[in-house]
C-alpha cells in the first residue's frame, strides 16, 4: 500500500528539513555540538578567479577580424547558408509569407518580422556632441622618458599598447560635412595592461567654459536653432555669438576656432591636447602636474576657408576619406605624445598661469613639450558601427600613475561621459561591447543589467565574502593597483564660485593673436567677419566687437569695417603678453607624405615623362592622380579623374602637362568662351582648377603646353608657380614648395 498523497508531501518536507539541518548545524560556530567551521574567513582570499567570461584580452574587437583567422575584408556572413538569428536555415529571404501570391502578409512570418524589427532598431542615438567622426586602430610605443614622473606601465621604454582613436567635429549631426569650421575631437583609447586609459582631447588646447555646469548651455547655443533646426554644423549664427560674447571666458577658444585651426587640412595634420592639467604619480609616490600634447609627424596644416566650403559640397567625407585612404595606402599617420611638466605646488599655478583654468595654455616656450611616446594608426575599422559608433570614451578611465585634478571642467566631465553612454549604448554593460573591452583582465563585481553578455559563475559578487573563496581580493602597489593620489583638500565653505584668477578672459586671447603671422591674422579677421556677418542681431555683433576691442584694436577695427559698424574702444587695459611662436602654423618645412598631386594631361599632347613623373610622386610618398578629359587609359596610364569629376580642392598641388582645346561643341554653351583667343580657349574646368589652386595658395607647375595653360590662366610667373621644359625639372621645385604646405606670400595681408 502506498502512502496517502498528503503523507508523501509531509515526509518529503520533513526529510528536506532534516537535510537542511544536517548541512548547517555543524557549521554554526559556537553551537554546542557543532563541528569546526569549514568556510573561509572573509579576509583570506585564495588564488584569484579567472577573468569574467568574454572579458579577457581579445586580440580583435570584431568577430570577423583576426581572432577568427579571417582578414578584415572577410565576408559579412560566416557560413554557407542564411539563417534566422536563432540559426534556422532559410529557404527564401525575398518573399514574405502571404495568404496567396496576391494576399496579405501573415503575422506568423517570423523571418519577415525578425528582419524588419531588427532593421527598425538599427539606429542608436547619435552622440549629443561629437556625433560626426571617424576612427582607426593603431599602436602606441612608450619612450620610457616619463618613467621618472609616472608609474604608468604603458609609458615604459619599448612597451607597445593597442589604441583606438576617434576624431570628430563637435557641433554637426552624424551625417554633417567634415570640413566645417569647428573644434575637432581627438579621443584616444589606450588598451593598457593596467586598465584602459582614455585621453579625450581636442585639436585645441583650451575650452569655451571654465565650469562644466555650463556645458549644456554652450552646446545649446552652438547647435542649430531649436525652431527650424538650422544651421547645421556651424557656429556662424546668432545663438553661438550671443553666448560667447556674454560669457567672455569663451573668447580664447573662439579665437582658436576662428583661426586656421578651425579648418584642418586632415586629421593626420592636427595637434591634439588633453586640455586639462593632470596629476602624475611615480613609483616613489611623488607627484607632478602635466598637460598632454599630441604632435603630428606631418605638421599642423589647415584648409583655406573657401576651399573648406567647396569641399563641404564636393566631398563631405573629405577627412574620413583622407584618413582611411592614407592608412590603406600604407601612409600610416603618426603622432608623438608629449607632456608639459609642472611642479605640483599647493597653488597649482605655473609662471602665474592657473593650471586648473581650462581656458588657459602654458606657452611651450615656458614649459617645453617633452616627448614620451609615439602613436601610429595602422588599421581601419572593419565595421564602422560596431567600432566607431559604439566606442565609448570616459576621462575616468585612468591607469595607475595618472590622476585627475580639481579643474572644474574636468570634474564635470568625470560625471558626464559615463552617464551619456547609458542612454546612447542602452544600459550599463557597454564596457562589454568588443571595441570597449579592456585588454587587461577584468574581474569586477558588476552584475546583470541590459545586454549582459557575461555568464558569471559563483554566488558572491560582493566582498569580503566567505562563499566564493574570499575572491576577489584587492591589489596594492606591487599588483599595479590604481592610486588615488592623496591630495589634501582644504577645508572650505561650500560655494558656487571660481578662483579669482579665472576672471582674466583676455590676456591669453591677445597672446594667441600676437603669436600669429600676418597671413594667419588676416584669416582670423576674415573668419570673424564672415561669422558675425551671418548674425542677424545687431546687438550681438556690437557686443562681440567690444570683446574684440579688448583683445586687439587692429583686429576689432578690421572686423568692424567688414561689418560696417564702428569699432568700440577697449573697456579693459590691454595685456602685453610675449608671443608664443609655437602657436603659429607658418614658417617651417614638413614631410609631404600622403599628399595628393593632380596631373592634368592632354591625351593627344606630349605625354613624355608622365610615367616617370608618377613614379617620382609615389617615391616622394605622395599620391598622383591623373586628370584627363575622359576616363580610361592615357599614355598607357590609368586616368583617375576626368574634367567632369575633378575639382581643385582634392589636390595639394597641381601639375599641368597640357590641356586639350575643346571642340566648340564639346562644352555647354555657357562654358565655351565665344570668340576667345585660341590660348584662352582652354577647357574652363581646367582653368577653374588652376585658378582655384592659385587662390588657395597651392603649388602649381607646368611644362610645354601646360606652361601655356598657366599663362592663359594668368598665373604664370607668380609666387609658387613653376614652369620649365620638362616634368623632371618642374616637379622637384613643386615638391619643395609643398613642404611649406602653402605658398604663403600669395595670401593678401592687411595687418602690418
Ligand atoms: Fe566632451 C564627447 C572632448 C568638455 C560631455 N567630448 C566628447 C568627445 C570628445 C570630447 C573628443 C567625443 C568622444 C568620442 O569620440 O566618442 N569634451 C571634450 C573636451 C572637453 C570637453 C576636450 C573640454 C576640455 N564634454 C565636455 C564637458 C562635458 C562633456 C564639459 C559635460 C559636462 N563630451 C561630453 C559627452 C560626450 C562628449 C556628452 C558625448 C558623447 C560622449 O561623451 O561619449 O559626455
Amino acid at each position: 500500500m502506498g502512502s496517502k498523497p498528503g503523507n508523501v508531501i509531509k515526509n518529503a518536507v520533513e526529510a528536506a528539513a532534516d537535510k537542511v539541518v544536517d548541512l548547517l548545524t555543524p557549521d554554526i560556530p559556537g553551537k554546542p555540538g557543532g563541528a569546526t567551521p569549514t568556510l573561509e574567513e572573509p579576509t583570506a582570499p585564495v588564488d584569484p578567479l579567472p577573468p569574467k567570461q568574454e572579458q579577457g584580452s581579445p586580440d580583435t574587437r570584431t568577430p570577423t577580424g583576426a581572432k577568427t583567422g579571417l582578414p578584415p575584408t572577410a565576408k559579412g556572413q560566416q557560413g554557407a547558408y542564411l539563417t534566422t538569428a536563432q540559426g534556422a536555415r532559410l529557404r527564401d529571404t525575398d518573399h514574405s509569407l502571404k495568404a496567396g501570391p496576391r494576399g496579405p502578409i501573415l503575422l506568423q512570418d517570423h523571418h519577415f518580422r525578425e528582419k524588419i524589427t531588427h532593421f527598425d532598431h538599427e539606429r542608436i542615438p547619435e552622440r549629443v556632441v561629437h556625433a560626426r567622426g571617424a576612427g582607426a586602430h593603431g599602436v602606441f610605443e612608450g619612450y620610457g622618458t616619463a618613467e621618472g614622473v609616472t608609474r604608468a606601465g604603458f609609458l615604459k621604454k619599448g612597451k607597445k599598447t593597442d589604441v583606438f582613436v576617434r576624431f570628430s567635429t563637435v557641433l554637426g549631426s552624424r551625417g554633417s560635412a567634415d570640413t566645417v569650421r569647428d573644434t575637432r575631437g581627438f579621443a584616444t583609447k589606450f588598451y593598457t595592461d593596467e586598465g584602459t586609459f582614455d585621453l579625450v582631447g581636442n585639436n585645441m588646447p583650451v575650452f569655451f567654459i571654465q565650469d562644466g555646469i555650463k556645458f549644456s548651455d554652450i552646446i545649446h547655443a552652438g547647435k542649430p536653432h531649436p525652431d527650424r533646426e538650422i544651421p547645421q554644423a556651424q557656429s556662424a549664427h546668432d545663438t553661438f555669438w550671443d553666448f560667447v560674447s556674454l560669457h567672455t571666458e569663451a573668447q580664447h577658444h573662439t579665437m582658436w576656432n576662428m583661426s586656421d585651426r578651425g579648418i584642418p587640412r586632415s586629421f593626420r595634420m592636427m595637434e591634439g591636447f588633453g586640455v586639462h592639467t593632470f596629476r602624475l604619480v611615480n613609483e616613489a609616490g611623488e607627484t607632478v602636474l602635466a598637460k598632454f600634447h599630441w604632435k603630428p609627424k606631418l605638421g599642423v596644416h589647415s584648409l583655406d576657408w573657401e576651399e573648406a566650403q567647396l569641399i563641404s559640397g564636393m566631398d563631405p567625407d573629405f577627412h574620413r576619406r583622407d584618413l582611411y585612404d592614407a592608412i590603406e595606402a600604407g601612409a600610416h599617420p603618426e603622432w608623438e605624445l608629449g607632456i608639459q611638466v609642472f611642479p605640483d605646488t599647493p597653488d597649482e599655478t605655473f609662471e602665474g598661469i592657473d593650471l586648473l583654468d581650462p581656458t588657459k595654455i602654458v606657452p611651450e616656450e615656458l614649459a617645453p613639450v617633452q616627448p614620451i611616446g609615439r602613436m601610429t594608426l595602422n588599421r581601419t575599422p572593419t565595421n564602422f558601427f560596431a567600432e566607431v559608433e559604439q566606442v565609448a570614451y570616459h576621462l575616468g578611465n585612468l591607469p595607475p600613475g595618472i590622476d585627475v585634478t580639481n579643474d572644474p571642467l574636468l570634474q564635470a566631465r568625470l560625471f558626464s561621459y559615463l552617464d551619456t553612454q547609458i542612454t546612447r549604448l542602452a544600459g550599463p554593460n557597454f564596457p562589454q561591447i568588443p571595441i570597449n573591452r579592456p585588454h587587461a583582465d577584468v574581474n569586477d563585481m558588476l552584475r546583470d543589467g541590459f545586454h549582459q553578455h557575461a555568464v558569471h559563475a559563483g554566488v558572491a559578487p560582493y566582498r569580503p565574502n566567505s562563499l566564493d573563496g574570499g575572491n576577489p581580493s584587492v591589489a596594492g602597489d606591487a599588483e599595479h593597483a590604481f592610486l588615488d593620489v592623496p591630495v589634501t583638500v582644504t577645508e572650505a565653505s561650500k560655494v558656487r564660485a571660481n578662483p579669482v584668477s579665472f576672471d582674466d578672459h583676455y590676456s591669453q586671447v591677445r597672446l594667441f593673436w600676437r603669436s600669429m603671422s600676418a597671413v594667419e591674422q588676416e584669416h582670423i579677421i576674415r573668419a570673424y567677419t564672415f561669422e558675425l556677418g551671418k548674425c542677424y542681431e545687431q546687438a550681438i555683433k556690437e557686443r562681440q566687437l567690444q570683446c574684440l576691442a579688448n583683445i586687439d584694436p587692429v583686429l576689432c577695427a578690421q572686423v568692424a569695417t567688414g561689418l560696417g559698424l564702428p569699432a568700440p574702444q577697449p573697456t579693459e587695459p590691454l595685456a602685453e603678453p610675449a608671443p608664443s611662436p609655437a602657436l603659429s602654423q607658418v614658417g617651417a618645412v614638413w614631410p609631404t607624405d600622403g599628399r595628393m598631386v593632380g596631373i592634368v594631361v592632354d591625351p593627344d599632347g606630349d605625354l613624355d615623362g608622365i610615367s616617370a613623373l608618377r613614379e617620382s610622386v609615389f617615391a616622394a610618398g605622395m599620391v598622383p592622380l591623373l586628370i584627363a578629359p575622359h576616363g580610361g587609359i592615357v599614355g598607357g596610364l590609368p586616368v583617375q579623374r576626368t574634367f567632369a569629376t575633378a575639382r581643385s580642392v582634392e589636390f595639394d598641388a597641381l601639375l599641368v602637362a597640357g590641356a586639350p582645346v575643346p571642340a566648340p561643341d564639346a562644352l555647354p554653351a555657357r562654358d565655351a568662351k565665344a570668340g576667345a583667343p585660341a590660348a584662352a580657349n582652354i577647357d574652363p574646368r581646367v582653368l577653374l582648377m588652376v585658378e582655384e589652386c592659385w587662390r588657395h595658395a597651392k603649388a602649381i607647375g607646368g611644362w610645354g603646353a601646360g606652361a601655356a595653360v598657366l599663362t592663359a590662366a594668368g598665373v604664370a610667373g607668380s609666387p609658387g608657380v613653376v614652369d620649365g621644359d620638362a616634368a623632371a625639372a618642374v616637379f622637384p621645385q613643386v615638391l619643395q614648395l609643398m613642404g611649406a604646405h602653402r605658398v604663403w606670400e600669395r595670401f593678401p595681408t592687411v595687418v602690418a
